[in-house]
């Protein structure tokens, strides 16, 4: 056994032995750590830093951090204790890395090599985009993207562009995304984007943009290369480029947490086989597990309450297992009638990986 890396200092607070440290930046949740209550507790809540955090003096001070906002009919600034004014809401949602399952890849992408474990189900509460629209008289009509800036510091002579955390999503998620400043109950910390964070629901992760200190209703995407051209399906081989489609919605996708991590054997006898499934950007319908890799499919039961369409649900099925080896794996169809597929989207980066063979986890019993 390889001895772990330590945990960064902005996330010493965080539970070592529930995950895997990539890097100061990457930190992965282990597959069977994510719990079978639904919400992923923060200390084992996965980390991904394109550039490293601002610094912890960031959070001395939350409510007078400051959001400018433009491409509005009244363009101005709002500390975060006026935001917290405008209006309330809390949504539970899945906040999953674009590159979550990217390990499973055959062509070895480069980039983090995430497993299963660059996803959490957290509650986000905040200020819902629209009430502060609303407050800024609406969008300029040119409108089609809403565009994030993070707080991230540019280094002196570097072009913003190459390294700014800046990105754009459709207008159209006005709806359901929000400024929050609290996470699963708890002030927001500056791991997971405190003070502020834009929140954009049933987009991967890059989406959420952390401390984000600029929101812009704009005409263009982002000229930041991480959104021009990183983030992109790209052919495998092919580096990407604007022509490619962006990385935004998440497909539906579910994997089997326990039991085991594979490592040991288990016992026979009765197993509980439990799992999590998210719908995407529609609520998780049903799920199915197979003990065969795929022969024969069993319908699980969800576990625990419906936390709405961007959550997603614990999944159990109580198996009675004999000595062998079993392949365990799970697919979710959520309520658009979309099915979990059996192949990923091959893509250059390796990006929203939801092959359900991919996810297997094989056990032994004896
Ligand atoms: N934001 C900012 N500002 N910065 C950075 O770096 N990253 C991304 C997001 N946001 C960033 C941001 C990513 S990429 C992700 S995933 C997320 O975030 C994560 O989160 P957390 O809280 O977990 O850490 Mo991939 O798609």
């Amino acid at each position: 056994v390889s001895a772990q890396k330590p945990l960064p200092a902005y996330a010493d607070w965080k539970d070592a032995d529930a995950l895997i440290v990539h890097s100061a930046n990457t930190i992965e949740t282990r597959r069977a750590a994510v719990g079978t209550g639904g919400i992923t507790p923060l200390d084992k809540l996965f980390i991904r830093n394109n550039v490293s955090p601002p610094p912890a003096s960031i959070m001395q001070d939350p409510g007078a951090w400051v959001l400018e906002v433009s491409g509005v009919a009244k363009p101005r600034s709002f500390t975060l204790a006026e935001l917290k004014t405008l209006g309330l809401v809390s949504v539970a949602m899945v906040l999953q890395c674009s590159g979550n399952g990217r390990a499973y890849f055959p062509h070895k992408p480069s980039g983090t090599q995430w497993t299963t474990g660059a996803a959490g189900c957290v509650v986000f509460t905040g200020v819902p985009l629209k009430a502060v629209l609303e407050a800024v008289g609406g969008a300029q009509a040119q409108a089609k993207f809403i565009t994030g800036t993070g707080g991230e510091a540019i280094p002196a002579g570097i072009d913003a562009n190459t390294v700014a955390v800046e990105r754009s999503v459709p207008l159209s998620v006005l709806d359901d995304a929000l400024l929050a400043w609290e996470i699963n109950g708890e002030p927001l910390p500056l791991a997971h984007g405190g003070p502020l964070r834009l929140v954009v629901p049933g987009y991967t992760g890059v989406n959420s943009v952390k401390y984000i200190k600029k929101l812009a209703f704009t005409e263009e995407m982002s000229p930041a290369r991480i959104q021009q051209s990183s983030y992109r399906y790209s052919p495998v081989g092919a580096a990407s480029s604007p022509e490619h489609e962006v990385v935004w919605a998440m497909p539906p996708k579910s994997w089997i947490t326990q039991p085991s991590e594979g490592s040991k054997p288990i016992q026979p006898g009765r197993v509980m086989v439990t799992g999590v499934a998210l719908g995407g950007t529609s609520a998780p319908a049903k799920v199915e597990v197979s003990l065969d890799g795929g022969k024969k499919w069993h319908e699980a039961a969800f576990v625990g309450p419906d936390l709405g369409k961007y959550a997603w649900r614990t999944f159990a099925l109580i198996a009675e297992l004999s000595a062998g080896e079993y392949e365990l794996v799970s697919r979710v169809t959520n309520a658009a009638g979309e099915t979990q597929p059996e192949e990923r989207l091959e893509n250059n980066r390796g990006y929203n990986n939801n092959s359900w063979r991919d996810h297997g986890l094989v056990v032994q019993v004896a």
